[in-house]
């Protein structure tokens, strides 16, 4: 799954036809480079970030769904959004795949819009809400905690009228987490598996893959420096069960997959 930030943030420049214009040629190339789904998202959720409004949120992804359709990308379209109106604009445009990082709890339309629309969804645990999450995450048993709630969530959805067979699961790295959360969920991926649903693991150039793949005190700076720690970590998580790997870096994180497999078994991943 590759990722497409649609957030005035991620481009320097910011007049709104370029936006567009630049995330639909990043889209082609990640489907290009391997991605089997683009995941379209127009709402920062890092640590700190500040709610968007609802049509703010619209007026950015709804240009690019559409000139994605126009352009004729074929491989799957995932909405990351947690407000329902973007969801509905969104399966209108043809986005077939829900990525909420609420686990649906955000909007209380939300999981009715997903049933009706038929769509596949990716339940994300999260222990607080993206402005508050990382002031101080705390667990008694992180793994049994997120694998219970991801659980629960998933029977709501379920209870909502979404289709089983249709949900993928998430830990959420970094929602909610400490460095040592985020290892053990990592870590632990076959019991978050024992849920039965695909598991989706981002961990992408996040805080700490910087943390770790710098020299003690010297945290790696947010961005590309980045990708090679997120390659050994995107390794690790489809060895131990991810069926998804939600990525920036497509083309490497394809390469070192073909690799992986080819060394495992002469197989492609
Ligand atoms: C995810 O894990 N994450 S948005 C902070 C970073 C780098 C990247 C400090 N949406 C997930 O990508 N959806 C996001 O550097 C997601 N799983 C799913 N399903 C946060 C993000 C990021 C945050």
């Amino acid at each position: 799954m590759g990722i497409l930030n649609v957030t005035p943030d991620s481009f320097s420049d910011g007049g709104l036809y370029r936006t567009a214009d630049a995330a639909v040629d990043h889209a082609f190339a990640m489907a290009a480079a391997g991605a089997d789904i683009i995941d379209v998202g127009g709402e920062s959720t890092r640590p700190g970030a500040r709610p968007v409004p609802t049509a703010e949120e619209i007026g950015r992804v709804i240009p690019v769904l559409s000139a994605l359709r126009a352009r004729g990308l074929t491989v799957p379209i995932s909405i990351d959004t947690r407000k329902s109106a973007v969801a509905r604009a969104a399966f209108a445009e043809g986005a077939a795949i829900l990525n909420d990082v609420s686990a649906l709890t955000y909007d209380p339309a939300m999981a009715e819009a997903a049933a009706r629309a038929g769509v596949a969804v990716i339940l994300m645990h999260a222990q607080g809400t993206p402005e508050t999450m990382q002031l101080a995450p705390a667990y008694g048993d992180v793994v049994a905690e997120v694998r219970d709630g991801l659980a629960a969530r998933r029977a709501a959805a379920i209870a909502a009228g979404i289709d089983a067979a249709r949900i993928a699961l998430d830990p959420g790295i970094g929602f909610g987490k400490t460095l040592e959360h985020n290892l053990a969920l990592l870590r632990n991926l076959p019991a978050l598996a024992v849920l039965g649903a695909p598991l989706v693991v981002g961990a992408s150039r996040k805080r700490f893959i910087g943390a770790l793949g710098g020299p003690p005190g010297a945290p790696l700076p947010d961005g590309p420096a980045r990708m090679p720690g997120s390659l050994a970590v995107a390794l690790h998580a489809a060895r131990h069960g991810a069926r998804i790997l939600r990525v920036h870096d497509v083309a490497e994180t394809v390469q070192a997959l073909r690799l992986q497999a080819a060394l495992d078994d002469g197989g492609t991943p």
